[in-house]
């Protein structure tokens, strides 16, 4: 049953969203212009992402929700029955089932900042899981986010899967992790966190998984620009940029880039933009980590791991931790 939705999302006079403009037109007035990855997940990016989780070069999904299904019995025995399962970020209908059905949860809050995509997933969801209350927030889960009130006697498990916190710099990651700390309630409340973290590994098996044959990453990282220019009264040449993906060793991240082929003029909200043939810009990092490096950014985080589960090969970790 889906109780309702709160929007927390401002639009500007313009009616343009007023965060995704400011971060705009601030990275593209960057040296090295840079947009955070976050602003991919349009209705259209939503859906692209979820067809470059069933490509074969991208390892992640798979992995994790294999993983998930090995494991959530486990999982299941350390968090116990009745709580408020809170997601950071609804996109996976196929990973959070499981999960729910192993945990029987009190009820069910997916936060996530793409309206639409969060109302339909929440749909699915409810239609699986009849008598769980499911109450999608829509909101930026970067901030401590207010939870329902229907939820406030509730222990809460956080659901942070698909190391989506790869995305982020330490220092993002580290602030994020206390924001929801915040969110979830400290040590008396019994809060738990389950995370997904995607390992270091050969550089060919991870710069595959994000530059498929089928060219639907590359499809992903153009569709910025489409909704850049859509959203935001833009100008860009989208034929005139080209993917790429690359392993950063010393930053320990694959970062995705929009490189110009030529060079190229444009215009965003009114502002005035040039970039020279081969410049390029950033759109996204994934951050990889080892087991210890994963540990030190929860606990700086100021999460406590208590149960690390990985796949036979190490490619991907699930990460359990309370506050
Ligand atoms: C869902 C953000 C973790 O970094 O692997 C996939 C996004 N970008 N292919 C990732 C993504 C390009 C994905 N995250």
């Amino acid at each position: 049953a889906i109780v309702r939705t709160m929007s927390l999302v401002d639009a500007d006079p313009a009616g343009f969203d007023s965060d995704f403009r400011d971060d705009v037109l601030a990275g593209l007035g960057q040296r090295q212009k840079a947009i955070p990855a976050r602003w991919f997940y349009d209705t259209r990016g939503s859906e692209l992402f979820e067809d470059i989780t069933a490509q074969p070069e991208y390892y992640p999904t798979r992995v994790e929700t294999e993983l998930l299904k090995h494991v959530c019995g486990e999982v299941a025995e350390r968090v116990g029955a009745g709580r408020c399962v809170v997601e950071f970020g609804s996109g996976s209908s196929v990973k959070t089932p499981h999960l729910l059905a192993a945990i029987d949860p009190a009820s069910y809050v997916p936060i996530d900042i793409s309206g639409d995509f969060l109302r339909s997933s929440s749909d699915d969801l409810s239609a699986r899981f009849p008598d769980l209350p499911v109450i999608p927030v829509e909101a930026n889960f970067m901030k401590p986010v207010e939870l329902p009130a229907e939820v406030a006697d509730q222990p809460r498990l956080g659901f942070f899967p698909g190391s989506t916190i790869g995305n982020m710099v330490a220092r993002t990651a580290v602030d994020l992790l206390r924001s929801m700390r915040d969110t979830l309630g400290g040590p008396d409340s019994g809060a738990m966190l389950l995370i997904g973290i995607d390992r270091i590994k050969d550089i060919d098996v991870l710069e595959a998984a994000y530059d498929d044959a089928a060219g639907v990453t590359a499809a992903f990282n153009l569709n910025l620009l489409a909704r850049i220019n859509r959203e935001l009264g833009g100008t860009i040449p989208e034929d005139a940029f080209a993917h790429v993906a690359r392993w950063n060793d010393r930053f320990a991240r694959i970062e995705m880039h929009l490189e110009a082929q030529r060079d190229v003029s444009f215009e965003v909200a009114g502002q005035a933009f040039a970039m020279a043939k081969g410049e390029t810009i950033h759109t996204e990092n994934s951050h990889k980590y080892g087991p210890r490096d994963a540990n030190l950014l929860l606990r700086t985080g100021e999460w406590t791991p208590v149960e690390t589960w990985t796949d036979p090969d190490d490619r991907f970790a699930l990460i359990l931790a309370h506050a």
